[in-house]
């Protein structure tokens, strides 16, 4: 639970009660969603790789929640939490990994590649650390735009990563430029201890000061306790309000654990289960859950059975909509939205239009 240090009361305290039964929902929809994706998946109608996100949930609901609307999201492959967050429609997500046609991608990218562009979300990347020049690019871009060309407000860029991808070369030069060109981009380590089957301890130097490591570039960084949203919303806030204002960049060792394997196929041999439920008994959805319904007392017993009915119904609608929507066309599909080296027979972009006959073949 969030406790203020001083006598000032915490920012999340003076949030009225319907914000933070909102995070209560948001955090429960990504729970839920994520249990019918595994089941889902283990009746082989999601292909492909999965990376369930429960457990990881107010990482994604309490730092999104500190953003404007327009601020640019980027994030690795665990990334269903983050769309939801985000604001993407459960249906469109579910299609997505169910490879069909109205998923937010058509169904071409999977439950990896979850795009979002209204919601200013610009994926889920699949290679380790690829997301992290590209969360300096958005920043860049927001900057240049603001600054040079007049256009838009001070905007700033969320890019999380794993842990796993504190040690990427990529993530090294990203920061690097970060720091030297000030950028307003925030790195956050959703560090919930695993690249895969390896602890971070295994895995990286100076593991228990990771924000030593952004310092190395010039870059401020806190750490978090990211099982508790109140701890996230009261520690991110004042750093996402300084990186806007100033226009600069920021580091978040936000430490967290994911209760499932690291895929949908993992044996777990690296972790044992008195591991797995210790985490589980600071579990943020109930914490957040008795929070509101002791101490603030907003929340009744049946006032959130009745929330989580409501989401019950919400995913399994996402799951019937999902199975039933057409997959994308070989014909239509298989040759649109991909970019190669401008050749004669494309569009100007670049792009393939419906239906044109790729020259490669
Ligand atoms: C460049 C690269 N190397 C290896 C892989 C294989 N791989 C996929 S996920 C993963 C572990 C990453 O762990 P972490 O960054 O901590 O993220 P988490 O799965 O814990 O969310 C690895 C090594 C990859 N996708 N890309
Ligand atoms: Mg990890």
């Amino acid at each position: 639970m969030a406790q203020a240090t001083t006598d000032r009361p915490s920012l999340s305290s003076q949030l009225p009660d319907k914000t933070l039964t909102k995070w209560l929902y948001d955090m429960q929809l990504i729970r839920e969603f994520e249990t019918r994706t595994a089941q889902a998946y283990q009746q082989a109608k999601i292909g492909g790789f999965c990376h369930i996100y429960t457990g990881q949930e107010a990482c994604a609901v309490g730092t999104i929640a500190c953003l404007d609307a327009k601020d640019p999201v980027i994030t690795a492959y665990r990334d269903h939490g983050h769309a939801l967050a985000r604001g993407m429609d459960p249906k469109a997500c579910m299609a997505e990994m169910f490879g069909k046609l109205p998923g937010c991608a058509k169904g071409k990218g999977g439950s990896m590649h979850m795009f979002d562009k209204p919601n200013h979300l610009y994926g889920g990347h699949g290679i380790v650390g690829a997301q992290t020049p590209l969360g300096a690019g958005l920043a860049f871009a927001d900057r240049y735009r603001w600054e040079v060309l007049g256009k838009g407000s001070k905007q700033v860029s969320l890019c999380y990563l794993g842990d796993g991808a504190l040690n990427q070369g990529a993530f090294h030069e990203a920061q690097n430029l970060a720091g030297l060109l000030n950028l307003p981009v925030i790195y956050i380590v959703e560090n919930n201890g695993y690249s895969m089957g390896t602890s971070i301890e295994r895995g990286t130097t100076m593991a228990d000061q990771l924000t030593l490591k952004a310092k190395g570039y010039g870059i401020k960084g806190i750490e978090i306790d990211g099982m508790s949203i109140m701890d996230v919303y009261d520690a991110f806030k004042p750093l996402v309000d300084e990186c806007r204002d100033l226009q600069r960049p920021g580091f978040v060792d936000l430490k967290t654990y994911r209760y499932q394997g690291h895929s949908m196929s993992d044996p777990q041999k690296y972790r044992t289960k008195e591991e797995v439920e210790d985490a589980k008994e600071r579990d943020s959805i109930a914490n957040l859950a008795s929070h509101l319904m002791q101490e603030r007392g907003c929340l009744s017993e049946d006032d959130w059975k009745a929330m989580q009915k409501e989401i019950r119904d919400i995913v399994k609608e996402s799951v019937d909509f999902a199975e039933a929507a057409e997959a994308p066309s070989v014909e239509e599909e298989l040759y649109s939205d991909v970019f190669i080296h401008p050749l004669p027979n494309l569009s100007p972009s670049g792009a393939y239009t419906h239906g044109s006959k790729n020259p490669l073949l």
